[in-house]
């Protein structure tokens, strides 16, 4: 072959097969009720104008060799990829230079394409999506409809973070102690309408069937928490003095007789009705002072508590006790009523609040001795109400005579035996409440999913006919806000004019944009049937494709998305779109990747533009002083982000895709090494040398003549454990190690047995599938790879031969082991040191001297 390199150059051959998958549409998928089918996801990137960072390709090739393996072992596999591509950066691009967040986009999902295409990723491209393409969002705006039709999709007055600067609403992650981000102008905190997504009606569901996945305990665990179902009761307060009654939501009505006072959220509804005149200048002050906090500064433990007393008691149903009412920013307006009862000794916060301001702290539990002791407590101090208990106890102190008595009880039975005194009192009962809130679903952003809602004067929101999608964009040259919160989209006049599908009347459309989480909800979805003009998809596809069996991404998805994803799929399950009340079924996180750092004595970081490699030593350019290096996040500022292009320039993408896999599980956080790069590399040569020879070694003859046993065993072996570590998808570290022993082991040889190259080059090829396709042809093979069948490990040649080997003690045979004759000296020697008999001889004596003779004797001299 003329074009054939005589040593490994993948430059030479990477693209080559690249255009070859991309033209025989290699890894086309179709469905096929004949063959069991393999979903695999990757999280769709958001095509970012950086380009890929190496933390992409992880992932990628993770599920690329999960695919590749899959094929071979003859399942028709899935296998998509696409953009996550509306979303801010493109608007505030456009916004600073003017052009168009279309232009903006379609240029990075282009260089993001090249990019990912020259990692010779298996991806059915013909699958393709695009959440900008009005063909796709199209379907976006047809799922929320759904979800509008049944009611989960509401307006609502709820507070946004205005920046009056800036002129736009500001996400919370946009605000630092109440500023924005973005030039440090103050944001407040004012009502708009929004559009919501009911989630919370789902929230026992998204809860429950966590049960059943295959996913990371860790990532649960963070669904569970963000759900935060709380289990409690809700108990009516009387008001001193009033026909009002405050309602509380507590998790510990056990402590009833501990409440020593009652605190409202200051947005509370009810405290402008209760305040009394003396408080009430004080009260306001205070209103202004907590509107400007977040809730997470607000809630947080350490911070000092602060409050006012807002002249009103209310009265204890227990015990008949007027108790004070505060207002405190630490209560919450929205999660559970916006009140509590305080028991300060049995609540930190409480305690601290009522420590603050002199009110009165009263123990009705105590702890065992034990649990005390445990941590230190003095339970005298605790009945002073100098220190605070939060743990189970035994109740004290609280009984009266109205047939509510729970002293002696642990928490669990004091709660019980409460809420049914309350219930049948009809002052309160047991309930459940969850932390998680409704979804914001509206941007005032220009580039996301318009709407498909109408305003009319007469009909108010009008849901469009699903003929009218998709609602385009409009076209429009100026992306800032049209001022006063109101969103771009306010600024398109002609294109706001509708008339409304219900009454005729002239409408107006809504304005806002749906957030960037909206098209990630889905696209695995469209994947099944992307060209589907009639339907958003088809469902005898769905359900032969459905559910996605692997899915891998980062862990900072752990909840938003994989939550609002779950969300959708369930709903879109209730109205029988969807045949899985799950769409993931197995997930698994890959571990972040760091870049190299370097600090000087002082500590001070030094970006890498100004370090200078001296042998094994770094030293500032500048300064001359050496420097420590240490991992971190690659970061633009500390100039240590990896370039993809350059290391596959430089390396190729066999090498690249290879390294990343042998740095460590899979889920590990890993610091990236050039030096690693180069080790991989040397391997892949030495492997194409094995089979094809190079400059100075001639190609070895390729016979079927059968292997030695060892060889043959290790054959084998590599096979068993390339495939196993390929199925637990996590270590694929040690697979690679696998194939480097038997690269050493195979090297250099004059004649190659067939059987075990062609082998080997299959279980390299979901690696390194560039140069295992040239191998592969090489040896003769006119189809791709892709699709050979995987080798199977023979257990019978994994089998050791052994031997009765002598061992003596001091020249006496002692015993006589049956070992593998495949042991070192050293490994000889343990086993015969583990021998009962022989440490019956040696132990408490010194060992002077051991001989080993593999296959034979072991001597051993003691003294
Ligand atoms: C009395 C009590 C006594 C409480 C005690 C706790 C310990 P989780 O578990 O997170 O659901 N709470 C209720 N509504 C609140 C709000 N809007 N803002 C801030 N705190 C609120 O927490 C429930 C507990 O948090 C409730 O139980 C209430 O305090 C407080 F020894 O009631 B507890
Ligand atoms: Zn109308």
């Amino acid at each position: 072959m003329s074009d054939s390199p005589a040593v490994y150059v993948p430059a030479e051959i990477e693209p080559k097969w690249q255009a070859f998958w991309l033209q025989n549409e290699t890894f086309k998928a179709e469905m096929d009720t004949a063959r069991p089918k393999l979903y695999v996801l990757d999280m769709f990137p958001y095509p970012s104008g950086a380009g890929l960072h190496v933390g992409h390709p992880e992932g990628y090739t993770a599920t690329d060799i999960y695919c590749r393996y899959q094929r071979m072992r003859g399942r028709n596999v899935l296998h998509p990829m696409g953009w996550d591509a509306f979303g801010l950066p493109a608007e505030q691009h456009a916004i600073e230079t003017g052009t168009h967040p279309r232009d903006t986009t379609r240029r990075n999902i282009d260089n993001f394409r090249r990019q990912i295409q020259s990692f010779g990723f298996s991806y059915d491209w013909s699958r393709e999506v695009d959440t900008t393409d009005p063909k796709y969002y199209r379907w976006t705006q047809w799922i929320f409809l759904q979800l509008y039709r049944k009611g989960l999709a509401y307006v609502d007055e709820i507070p946004v973070n205005w920046c009056p600067a800036l002129g736009t609403v500001l996400a919370n992650e946009e605000v630092i102690d109440g500023r924005s981000e973005r030039g440090n102008h103050p944001v407040e905190r004012r009502p708009m309408k929004q559009w919501m997504l009911r989630i919370t009606a789902y929230a026992e569901r998204l809860l429950d069937d966590l049960q059943g996945l295959d996913w990371p305990e860790g990532i649960k665990e963070m669904q569970r928490n963000w759900i935060g179902k709380s289990i409690g009761a809700d108990v009516d307060f009387a008001i001193d003095g009033s026909e009002e009654q405050v309602r509380v939501f507590t998790t510990r009505p056990d402590t009833l007789f501990g409440a020593t006072y009652m605190v409202l959220a200051p947005e509370h509804p009810l405290v402008g009705k209760l305040v009394t005149d003396e408080h009430r200048a004080a009260v306001a002050a205070y209103q202004q002072q907590a509107a400007n906090k977040s809730d997470m500064d607000r809630t947080e433990l350490s911070t000092e508590k602060t409050g006012v007393f807002i002249g009103a008691y209310a009265i204890n149903p227990v015990n008949g006790e007027r108790i004070p009412i505060w207002i405190s920013d630490y209560v919450l307006v929205s999660y559970g009523h916006g009140a509590i009862m305080a028991v300060p000794a049995h609540d930190e916060r409480d305690f601290a609040f009522a420590s603050t301001f002199g009110i009165e702290i009263r123990a009705i539990l105590e702890p065992s001795h034990d649990a005390a002791r445990a941590v230190g407590l003095d339970s005298g101090e605790l009945l002073k109400g100098k220190a605070c208990w939060t743990g189970d106890g035994r109740m004290i102190r609280s009984a009266n005579n109205q047939g509510l008595d729970i002293n002696g009880m642990q928490m669990p039975a004091a709660k019980k035996a409460t809420i049914s005194w309350l219930e049948k009192k009809g002052i309160g009962k047991g309930t459940v409440n969850y932390k998680l809130r409704d979804w914001l679903f509206s941007r005032q952003r220009y580039w996301g999913e318009p709407f498909p809602v109408i305003h009319c004067p007469t009909c108010g929101h009008v849901g469009l006919p699903d003929e009218q999608l998709p609602v385009r964009l409009p076209e429009m040259t100026d992306f800032k806000p049209a001022g006063d919160a109101r969103p771009p989209l306010a600024k398109a006049a002609e294109w706001l004019a509708v008339t409304c599908p219900q009454c005729g009347a002239a409408a107006r459309r809504e304005t806002n944009t749906m957030p960037q989480w909206a098209g990630s909800c889905w696209y695995f979805l469209r994947y099944i049937d992307p060209h589907n003009d009639i339907r958003a998809w088809d469902p005898e596809k769905e359900k032969y494709w459905m559910p996605v069996d692997l899915y891998v991404g980062g862990a900072e998805h752990a909840v938003l998305h994989l939550l609002y994803a779950r969300f959708w799929h369930k709903v879109l399950y209730d109205l029988g779109y969807v045949s899985t009340v799950e769409p993931f079924q197995r997930l698994v996180n890959q571990g972040m990747i760091l870049g190299t750092s370097y600090k000087d004595s002082r500590g001070a970081l030094v970006p890498n533009d100004k370090v200078i490699e001296r042998g094994d030593t770094f030293i500032h350019a500048e300064t001359g002083e050496s420097l420590t290096v240490f991992p971190a996040k690659m970061s633009k500022s500390l100039k240590n982000v990896v370039s993809p292009d350059e290391v596959i320039a430089e390396f190729g993408a066999d090498s690249f895709r290879l390294y990343e896999m042998y740095m460590g599980p899979l889920e590990d956080t890993k610091p990236w090494s050039t030096q690693g790069v180069k080790g991989v590399h040397r391997f892949l040569y030495r492997a194409w040398r094995m089979i094809l020879g190079d400059a100075e070694q001639p190609p070895p003859r390729i016979t079927d003549e059968p292997l030695d046993k060892n060889k043959l065993r290790l054959l084998h072996q590599t096979i068993r454990k390339v495939t196993e570590d390929i199925e637990s998808i996590s270590s694929f570290n040690t697979a690679i190690s696998q194939l480097i022993v038997f690269v050493n082991e195979f090297l250099n040889e004059k004649q190659q047995n067939r059987e075990a190259m062609e082998s080997f080059v299959k279980l390299l090829s979901p690696f390194a599938p560039h140069i295992a396709e040239e191998l592969w042809q090489r040896l003769g093979h006119i189809e791709t790879i892709a699709y050979a069948p995987w080798p199977t490990w023979d257990e019978s040649a994994l089998q050791v031969d052994e031997v009765d080997v002598v061992v003596q003690v001091n020249g006496k045979l002692r015993a006589r082991i049956a070992m593998a004759t495949t042991l070192t000296a050293d490994e000889m020697q343990a086993v015969a040191m583990a021998n009962e008999r022989v440490q019956e001889l040696t132990t408490g004596k010194a060992v002077v001297k051991v001989i080993a003779v593999p296959g034979r004797l072991v001597n051993i001299v003691v003294r």
